[in-house]
């Protein structure tokens, strides 16, 4: 029988912190809001709290030295739908066969009967909001069956979330709109969208036949409808007046993220809240605001995560504003590690110089290697959480378990199966953190266990010449010590066969067998 880490850990849960929230006699409420920065890309050292110095990340670095700093932390998976599936549902998104990258068309991933962490906030009482990239699919019934010029249902508030502001996938997907609470923002009825992932609309210039028009060129892929000058994956025709404009995304959904925090003071509502801020910097298309043009020598990655940065600083300055902070745990992280060329002629490649993305890690996104999910952690709770470092094993799986944990509300049968209570390691009151943390890339699983990493063998490519990253197949087993080869140089599974067999077993029992 699998153990119900929930129940266990609920039980466990500290009567002092409860009694703490639930006292009433204020006008705010005792429980504290929460806010999840999850950044798209950013990889481990990207950041200057994580040891970049070609980028200045002074918001970020604030809140990292008001808060912990998680130096093991981990993403559920290499790219971004399944690791956004874990967080979100605590359960491994391996668990499903339609967790991949999700085309911009894809119904819904999460199914409407799914319970998700937000379901569990909402039920805690919180007003909840999901702000920024999605790529979780939406609508259902298949693919492109969403009444994209009608009201896109079932979304995000069919899973808990209340108000939603969103792309449905990513910058360089169609359909290039934003959606508010299911209806595509600014849409002229008389010219509706049409989107599609299989042919293109007749008449329609592409990036492959009409490169002319492009103001961004892809590198690989991406040669499809053209929409601000820049070419995307999938088709779409009409909706003009809805268009986005790339150099925008960061301020429009910044605003709403703070508006949102404005509406829904605690302080007036009486209710906490949650919300998931998704940024899309630093994916691609990379196209920072003007301003921040120039922030850095090395191009719009390096503006953009300037950009991403000045998003974290908004924030934590609307809490500063509104007197809530002390009251906030804002956690931040990213949903997969970093890549260099990911499909656009950006200057990344030629303008990186010495800036190391994934800093001393091996891989990059969609690698099993550590580059591929290991990941800035930061959570800051003023007054709660003791500043400092953290090497405790923490995975994003376990958001959903933390937040029960923190909340006091209980998640029904069956929800959330792999999220583990690690509330006392994410707030520095243990060092103890997961006994072990399992990731996927597209094809692998991999167990991290105290200082050991085993790679399951696989048969996938094991270098990717389009992104230029090691991907970390290999058809046998693959043992690293990542406290004495961070960077996976070693493969010590021929010297430990035993400890080879014992975390293949761990792996396996989680996984399943192949
Ligand atoms: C890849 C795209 C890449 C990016 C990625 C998903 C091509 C050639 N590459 O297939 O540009 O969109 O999918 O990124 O199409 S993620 O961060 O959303 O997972
Ligand atoms: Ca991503």
């Amino acid at each position: 029988m699998k153990p119900n880490y929930l129940k266990t850990a609920l039980t466990l849960t500290s009567p002092i912190l409860f009694a703490g929230f639930f006292s009433c006699g204020e006008a705010e409420p005792e429980r504290p809001n929460v806010i999840v920065i999850y950044a798209d890309d950013i990889g481990y050292g990207d950041l200057s709290c994580y040891g970049a110095t070609a980028v200045k990340t002074p918001h970020t670095d604030r809140l990292a030295a008001e808060g912990i700093r998680f130096t093991s932390a981990y993403a559920c998976a290499a790219t971004c739908t399944p690791s956004r599936y874990g967080m979100l549902t605590g359960q491994y998104p391996f668990r499903r066969n339609d967790t991949g990258v999700a085309r911009g068309d894809a119904p819904m991933v999460i199914r409407k009967e799914q319970y998700t962490v937000a379901s569990l906030m909402q039920d805690a009482g919180y007003s909840t909001a999901v702000v920024g990239k999605w790529h979780l699919g939406l609508g259902e019934g298949g693919f492109n069956n969403q009444d994209w010029n009608g009201h896109i249902t079932p979304g995000p508030r069919e899973i808990g979330f209340e108000y939603s502001y969103i792309m449905a996938a990513t910058g360089d997907r169609t359909p290039c709109v934003l959606i508010e609470n299911g209806r595509i923002v600014g849409l002229d009825p008389n010219d509706p969208v049409e989107v599609s992932y299989e042919q293109p609309f007749e008449g329609e210039p592409l990036g492959r036949t009409h490169p002319e028009l492009l103001k961004m060129h892809p590198s690989h892929g991406h040669d499809m409808a053209i929409v601000n000058g820049i070419s995307r994956i999938g088709y779409m025709r009409g909706g003009k007046s809805a268009l986005w404009v790339d150099e925008d995304i960061a301020d429009s959904i910044t605003v709403k993220a703070v508006q949102f925090i404005e509406k829904n003071n605690p302080k007036v509502t009486g209710k906490p809240f949650f919300l998931y801020f998704g940024t899309h910097d630093i994916h691609v298309p990379r196209t920072p605001h003007p301003r921040f043009v120039g922030a850095t020598d090395m191009g719009p990655r390096g503006d953009c995560i300037v950009q991403f940065d000045w998003s974290v600083g908004q924030i934590l300055e609307t809490l500063d504003r509104l007197g809530l902070a002390k009251n906030t745990i804002v956690i931040l992280s990213s949903d997969n590690g970093p890549v260099v060329d990911d499909g656009y002629h950006d200057e990344a490649v030629t303008r990186l110089g010495n800036h190391k993305p994934a800093g001393p890690l091996r891989g990059g996104k969609y690698s099993i290697f550590e580059a591929g999910t290991r990941l800035p952690f930061v959570v800051r709770w003023p007054g709660k959480v003791k500043p400092g470092v953290s090497e405790a094993a923490v995975s994003q799986v376990d958001l959903f378990g933390v937040m029960s944990q923190l909340t006091g509300q209980p998640a029904p049968e069956g929800a959330a199966p792999d999220t583990h209570n690690e509330l006392d390691t994410w707030l520095g009151k243990s060092e103890a953190g997961r006994e072990f943390v399992v990731i996927q890339s597209t094809g692998t699983q991999a167990i991290i266990r105290g200082d050991w990493k085993y790679i399951r063998p696989s048969r996938g490519a094991r270098y990717n010449a389009h992104v230029n990253i090691e991907m970390g197949h290999d058809t046998i087993p693959q043992l690293y010590n990542l406290r004495t080869d961070i960077g996976e140089r070693v493969n010590m599974a021929a010297e430990q066969p035993a400890l080879v067999d014992e975390l293949a077993g761990k792996l396996e029992a989680v996984v399943g067998k192949r």
